[in-house]
């Protein structure tokens, strides 16, 4: 069985010029990566199997996790070849180029770019589009970006007589410092979504300059809002807009 297909794809290439295909398409240097995804993917070389010249070709490298452009045994979540302060990891979910800092050449390199919302492959300000996710268990607000966790941050939601809602909303208005009639106190970078009366919010000032629970972060013991901690409320607020989806469970 095994000779038959060797002799079968033998006539099959003399047929299409030896053409080489991965997953039906076009694979120059015959290592598994087909030639669109080394351009566009992983930025490896279409026409030489192991890019990096360390015994292991592109596909092995890829399919375990390992950098094909780094000879050490470093892996892509570890490696950053061109010091852009991105992993390569991440440059092959974002598309971005690892061996370049600044794949869109607009001055800013590709992790500062996406750490600050921006498409890192657009010299356009255009923005990335995140969505969050708050886990009531684990008391935790992640920041996603193309469904990836850029960023978690720990939060304290209701308690259990107030509890948060759960489900699927959105951000549905800002308020730089919005205050709160209810409980008289302000709450910073205020993002409302679509359930009445909540919120996430940098935790709370009284008028007097009392911060309110810095040490509640991690603990369900808010009115039913999603506190953030000082810095991770700016970090967000500065990041979503209106339309962005929360998923609340
Ligand atoms: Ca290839
Ligand atoms: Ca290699
Ligand atoms: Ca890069
Ligand atoms: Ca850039």
């Amino acid at each position: 069985m095994f000779w038959k297909n060797i002799i079968f794809i033998f006539i099959f290439s003399l047929f299409f010029g030896f053409r080489v295909v991965a997953n039906g398409l076009p694979d120059a240097d015959r290592d598994g990566v087909p030639d669109q995804d080394e351009r566009q993917i992983y930025y490896t070389d279409p026409n030489k199997a192991d890019t990096d010249d360390d015994g292991f070709n592109d596909f092995e490298e890829i399919n375990s996790g390992f950098s094909p452009h780094n000879p050490q045994a470093v892996k892509t979540i570890d490696s950053d070849v061109d010091s852009d302060t991105l992993s390569e990891a991440w440059e092959i979910k974002f598309k971005t180029d690892p061996r370049n800092k600044d794949s869109d050449n607009d001055g800013v390199y590709d992790g500062v770019e996406i750490d600050k919302g921006f498409n890192p492959l657009s010299v356009e300000n255009s923005r990335l589009k995140p969505s969050l996710r708050i886990n009531l268990q684990k008391q935790t607000l992640d920041y996603l970006l193309f469904g990836y966790v850029w960023k978690s941050f720990s939060v304290s939601t209701g308690k259990a007589s107030m509890p948060t809602p759960t489900g699927d909303f959105m951000v549905v208005n800002k308020i730089e410092k919005a205050w709160s009639r209810t409980y008289r106190l302000w709450m910073p970078y205020w993002l409302g979504i679509n359930s009445p009366g909540i919120g996430i919010h940098e935790l709370p000032i009284w008028p007097n300059g009392y911060r309110e629970g810095e040490n509640h972060l991690g603990r369900p013991v808010s009115h039913g809002c999603v506190r953030l901690g000082i810095g991770a409320a700016a970090y967000i607020y500065d990041r979503v807009s209106s339309g962005t989806p929360i998923s609340i469970r």
